[in-house]
Parts: C-alpha cells; structure tokens; sequence
C-alpha cells in the first residue's frame, strides 16, 4: 500500500507565498500533493499556481468565484480530495504559519491515529512573532473551548491538521456551517465524539511572513457562539459511533496504514522527534528523498 497524500492549502491573495511554499513542499521525499483552493483573489494567486502547474502533476488548483470563507474552502477541498482517491489529507495555511518541514511529523503518527493536530500549546508555547494580545486571545480561546467541550486538546483552534479519509468520509461535509477557529473545532469535537482517534504533536507557529491578516471580530463571535453549540451537542443527542474508538472499544490494528508509514520512515526517517523553525531549510529534504 502506497499512501497518497493531499495538503489543501486555501488562499485568498497569496501570490508572494504560494509561490514559495509549494515548492518547499514538492520537495520533501514524500510524495506529497498539493489542491490550492483559491476564492478569485484579486491579486493573481490562481495565475501563480497555474504556472506553477505545468511542470508537475503534483499541484492542483481548485477555483472558487469569490472569497466564501475558510471553512467552505476546506470542506470544497476535503470533497475534491475524498473524489480522488487521496488517503491522508491535510490542512495547511500558504502564509508559513505552518512550516513545510513539519509535514513528515504528522506522516509518523497517522498509522496510529485518524486525525493529527499541529499544536501550538503542548510543549509550552511555541509561537513566534505575535503580539501578545493574539497569544492571550488564542491560548484563552484554547481554554474556554476544553471548558466547554471536553475535548482534552491544548490546540482545538489550529489549523494545521491530518485527517485519514475514513475520518472525513464519517462526517456530513453538508453539516459543518462554522468558518474560521470554530470550524477547526467543530470538525476534531465531531470526529472525537465519533469514535476516530485523535493525536496533538507539536508544531512551531510563526506569525505570517507577508500579506493581510483576515483576523476579525466576526470570527471571534462565532467561535465563541460555536463552542456553547458544542457543549449543548453534548447534553442532547448522541451521534453514531463508526470510528475505531467506537462504544469503548480498543483500537484495530491497522497492518497495512502501519506497514505503510513504516517503510516510509524507514526510507526517510523518522521526522517527528525533530521540530524545525520555519526559516530552517534542511539540505537533506531539498533532494527527493534518498540521501540517508
Ligand atoms: N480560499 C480562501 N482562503 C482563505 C480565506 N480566508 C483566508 N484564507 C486562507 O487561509 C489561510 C489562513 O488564513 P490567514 O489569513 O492566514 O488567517 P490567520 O492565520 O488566522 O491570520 P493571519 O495569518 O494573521 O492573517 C491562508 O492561506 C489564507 O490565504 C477565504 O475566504 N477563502
Ligand atoms: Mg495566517
């Protein structure tokens, strides 16, 4: 079994960065893939990852007519990903918040788990570059919604995730109304509550190098509007459990997913006791893969 793995990487005027990540990601001996969801940014993002586009079969673009948000840019790319046939799909944001080199992490763990967090709280904080009042506001936000929730997770809000296909086919796409923070949350509360298996590994997030933030007051009412849906969720109805955590259960052993990260690791090593700053471009990932 070889695993196929898709970041989906929504973009709403990027052109400067996407340009400089997907090749940062192409780059790892993976063999990881790439769908820019893109929402007609006026600044040429989509003409960027089209040129980009005709030298490999390994980037896709997928373009939306005007800017509709995060949330559905990921369940447009979730659906995309699950058509074809992807086994591993990730969420990944284009400003390098999220660091290409930490991809081959969440790879280490996923043959044990369906859906894999980039934590930005679980060894202590590690952010860089954010004022203060956006770290107090993201770790509080963080707190209030294990409060509320249940969910034991220092990083519920982040946006730098793993799914297993399994997982996201478990979920009515349909049914997730949220965007921003509250949609990370929705998502991981729905699929826990389902039974999948969920797993926090630590990431370095830096603030974004260029470009607008979309930070806004909007996003924070609904996230906090959001997390008492959730904890109401828990008082009244139950969903069907199909994950592999079902009523209680242990876990399956799962030898073909496991098999298959193993003889990834094996061929590149093992990445998930390493953590990089973003800036850290490590020769040995720059040359598809053979060089241990
Ligand atoms: N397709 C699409 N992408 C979006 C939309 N809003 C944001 N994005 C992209 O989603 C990713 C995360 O958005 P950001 O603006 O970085 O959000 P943030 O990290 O909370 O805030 P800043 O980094 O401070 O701007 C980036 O790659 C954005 O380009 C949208 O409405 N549609
Ligand atoms: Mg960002």
């Amino acid at each position: 079994m070889t695993l196929r793995f898709l970041i989906v990487m929504p973009t709403y005027n990027e052109v400067d960065n996407i340009q400089a990540i997907v090749p940062r990601i192409l780059a790892l001996p993976h063999g990881f893939e790439v769908l820019v969801v893109d929402d007609n940014s006026p600044d040429g993002t989509a003409d960027a990852v089209r040129k980009m586009a005709e030298s490999t079969d390994r980037i896709h673009l997928l373009e939306r007519p005007g800017k509709m948000g995060l949330g559905s840019a990921y369940i447009a790319g979730f659906r995309w990903a699950l058509e074809k046939g992807y086994d591993v799909i990730f969420e990944m944001d284009a400003d390098f918040s999220h660091d290409p080199s930490a991809l081959p992490g969440f790879v280490d763990v996923i043959g044990d788990n369906d859906i894999v967090l980039g934590s930005r709280y679980l060894h202590g904080v590690t952010v860089v570059n954010w004022p203060l009042k956006r770290l107090i506001l993201s770790y509080g936000a963080n707190a209030y919604v294990r409060l509320m929730t249940g969910l034991p997770l220092m990083d519920a809000t982040g946006g730098f995730k793993a799914f297993r296909r399994e997982a996201l086919e478990a979920i009515d796409l349909g049914s997730i109304r949220s965007d921003g923070y509250s949609f990370q949350v929705e998502m991981t509360f729905q699929l826990r509550r389902r039974g999948f298996r969920v797993r926090e590994i630590p990431i370095v997030f830096a603030d974004r190098r260029v470009g607008i933030s979309k930070m806004s007051r909007k996003i924070i009412w609904e996230a906090i509007w959001m997390v008492w849906r959730l904890a109401l969720s828990r008082v009244f109805g139950r969903p069907e459990q199909t994950g592999p955590l079902a009523r209680g259960g242990s876990a399956p052993r799962d030898p073909e997913y496991q098999e298959a990260v193993r003889s990834l690791r094996q061929a590149h090593g093992n990445f998930s006791a390493r953590m990089a700053g973003p800036d850290d471009v490590r020769p040995e990932l720059q040359d598809h893969g053979d060089a241990r």
